[in-house]
């Protein structure tokens, strides 16, 4: 018999999912220019609702326009997009069968100036499966006071999207008034962040890439007595995939807010020597001109392709 691909290696770390669910995370890996390798590029474009419309799409007015993100997803080669329920009714038609979606099921506002981020179910499972999605999203505070009511809204709606056959992908944000704004990158909260998810039954984490900077005291003498290696981005990045299971659960990094070329592509480089399965770049791909964000986002994937 043949040995088993790399896609077929990481699906088996998926033992208690059905069919279903193994199916459409085969769909997200084996599509796009890294499709086959185990890794990864995903558009996502939330900012939107996140962060509001002139902040998200004024430096390329095209993006206001959903159909953009679909075109620019496809067109770039990434394996999926990403956006919630408005963008995604608004080209799932058009673009159907061209490039997996996402749908994300939760988005918070920056209207409101609470310390604590309390974001709403904006989507369902059955809208993921009317859409024709690979996988449902879902973003967790940790930190936040509320978050153990997203804890509990995610463990519904990962056991309804598994028994339905869909992926399930979390966005694990440390941010609220129980860590300090440094902390929110720390590596031990980051770390922490991708443990919590996996442990909630993510298929796909993401989080951000983590700084050397540590957050807890009770983690810090750890760090300091077992020496674990933080003082690079590899090795930091080496961490947290170790803290996601081992690597046994896909573990993606984002990419921030706009800044150059060659900052986003040190970054990029680091991420993907530290193990990485991939990166989620939303705003440094779609805040350029369409041609400058598919470049980038091409250079993206051929370092994970070359890691
Ligand atoms: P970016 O590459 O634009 O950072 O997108 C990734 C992402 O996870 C989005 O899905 C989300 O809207 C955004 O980051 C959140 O960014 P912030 O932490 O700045 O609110």
């Amino acid at each position: 018999m043949a040995s088993k691909t790399r896609v077929q290696e990481i699906l088996s770390w998926y033992e208690s999912d059905n069919p279903g669910s193994r199916r459409n995370l085969a769909s997200i890996l084996n599509h796009g220019r890294l499709g086959g390798t185990g890794k990864m590029v995903l558009l996502p474009v939330d900012q939107g609702f996140e962060h509001g419309p002139a902040r998200s799409f004024g430096k390329n007015p095209a993006g206001y326009d959903p159909w953009y993100h679909f075109q620019l997803a496809i067109d770039a080669g990434c394996n999926a997009y990403a956006a919630p329920l408005g963008f995604l009714e608004a080209g799932a038609g058009e673009f159907a069968g061209q490039i997996p979606t996402i749908l994300k099921l939760n988005n918070a506002d920056s209207l409101y100036g609470g310390s604590d981020p309390a974001p709403a179910i904006t989507g369902c499972v059955d809208d993921a499966l009317r859409l024709g999605c690979s996988a449902v999203g879902f973003t967790i505070y940790p930190a936040s006071a509320l978050r153990s009511e997203m804890y509990g809204q995610l463990r519904e709606i990962a056991e309804e999207a598994k028994r339905k056959g869909l992926a399930v992908v979390v966005w694990s944000y440390p941010r609220g008034s129980g860590v300090s704004k440094e902390g929110e990158t720390a590596i031990d909260v980051v770390a922490y962040a991708a443990q919590i998810a996996c442990q909630l039954g993510a298929h796909i984490v993401k989080v951000k890439p983590p700084t050397d900077f540590i957050e807890q005291d009770a983690a810090r003498k750890v760090y300091e007595a077992e020496g674990i290696p933080i003082g690079t981005l590899a090795e930091r990045i080496r961490h947290v995939v170790q803290s996601a299971f081992n690597g046994r659960r896909i573990i993606i990094f984002s990419g921030g807010p706009a800044k150059g070329r060659d900052e986003v592509l040190e970054e990029i480089r680091g991420v993907a020597a530290g193990g990485a399965f991939g990166s989620i770049v939303g705003r440094n791909a779609f805040q350029r001109p369409k041609e400058e964000g598919m470049a980038l986002l091409q250079e993206i994937m051929e370092i994970h392709a070359q890691a």
